[in-house]
């Protein structure tokens, strides 16, 4: 049985170094990136087999992905477009720096998952996984990756798969309100949610803190698991009643793209594994802070790395 099946859109991350616009810059980094993946090989380098579903071309650039992906120990399930009539997703990302925030620019129209249907995807792998994980970025590319999104979970449903979804909400892909109405179709299809307490606010129109955000979702929609997630405040978490708080460990930022996918990872590992929900907020946690003082998307971490944060050892090992 797998553990964890993620679905959703890796693109080319293309970054000029640190300092460099990218209207000047004659270099670019290229890493792969993509929030369900980001997840996949975070958990998968924390020990859970975890396999990723999507669309690619049948190109040197889908195969890089998939490449890159495979080298962190995660299984890609990739149904291959006709190269010469699909492309790749790439997003540009300048690093920021006081008073320049970072700036993302995506280039991702008519990526080859826009079209990707339940059938050209292995679904009897989300069936049988443990845990089916996707985010509110797959349902905003296209009309087809929402209903394939919504498939995919009722698939899960269907066969006791625990579903897990991170709102992700991406002002550069949608308005709020037409976001709004496509996560509450999809919430009924979901166990645990993930939310950022801003988008709580600001898309889901929710008010107060992040407890009472936690129950007030938790009780309209039925979740098991609400966790909001408040940045340096720490997250929150309700699960059968009872509310859970963690603070954030202390990182060096270096690169804070994929943060809360590394905490995601952390969290889905640590429930894998049968930690209780205080043990996988440590391990989100945990793994978030470490993906910070690393560049690109990627938790490349290990486990007794994340044991050393928990247990607050550091500093020089030789
Ligand atoms: O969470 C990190 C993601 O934002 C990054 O991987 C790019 O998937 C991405 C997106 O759609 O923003």
């Amino acid at each position: 049985m797998t553990d964890l099946v993620t679905f959703g859109e890796t693109m080319l991350r293309l970054s000029p170094p640190r300092g460099e616009r990218l209207e000047t810059t004659r270099d670019l980094t290229v890493q792969a990136g993509g929030a369900e993946s980001n997840v996949a090989v975070g958990a998968a380098r924390l020990g859970a087999d975890a396999r990723w579903l999507s669309k690619l071309p049948d190109s040197p650039l889908g195969r890089r992905i998939v490449t890159e992906l495979r080298s962190h120990g995660v299984r890609p399930d990739v149904a291959w477009a006709d190269a010469d009539a699909s492309r790749v997703g790439t997003y540009y990302l300048e690093h920021g720096g006081e008073p320049r925030g970072t700036n993302v620019i995506y280039d991702r129209a008519d990526a080859a998952i826009t079209t990707v249907e339940p059938d050209e995807l292995p679904t009897d792998a989300v069936a049988e996984a443990e845990w089916f994980h996707t985010t509110g970025i797959t349902p905003a590319l296209s009309e087809t990756t929402a209903e394939t999104t919504t498939a995919l979970l009722r698939t899960a449903g269907e066969a006791g798969t625990t579903r897990s979804f991170d709102l992700n909400y991406r002002a550069k892909l949608w308005d709020p309100e037409t976001a709004r109405a496509a996560y509450e179709e999809l919430f009924e299809h979901v166990d645990t949610l993930f939310v950022p307490r801003r988008d709580a606010r600001e898309v889901l129109d929710r008010e107060g803190g992040a407890v009472e955000i936690a129950h007030g979702l938790a009780t309209e929609f039925g979740f098991d698991t609400v966790v909001v997630t408040r940045g340096l405040e720490g997250a929150v978490a309700l699960h059968d009643g009872s509310v859970y708080e963690q603070d954030v460990y202390e990182a060096e930022t270096f690169d804070a793209i994929g943060t809360g996918d590394a905490f995601v990872a952390g969290f889905v590992a640590e429930r894998l594994r049968g930690g209780d929900l205080p043990a996988a907020l440590r391990w989100g946690s945990a793994t978030a802070a470490l993906k910070r003082t690393t560049d690109g998307d990627l938790a490349v971490t290990t486990r007794a790395e994340v044991r050393d944060v928990i247990e607050g050892e550091g500093g020089i090992d030789r």
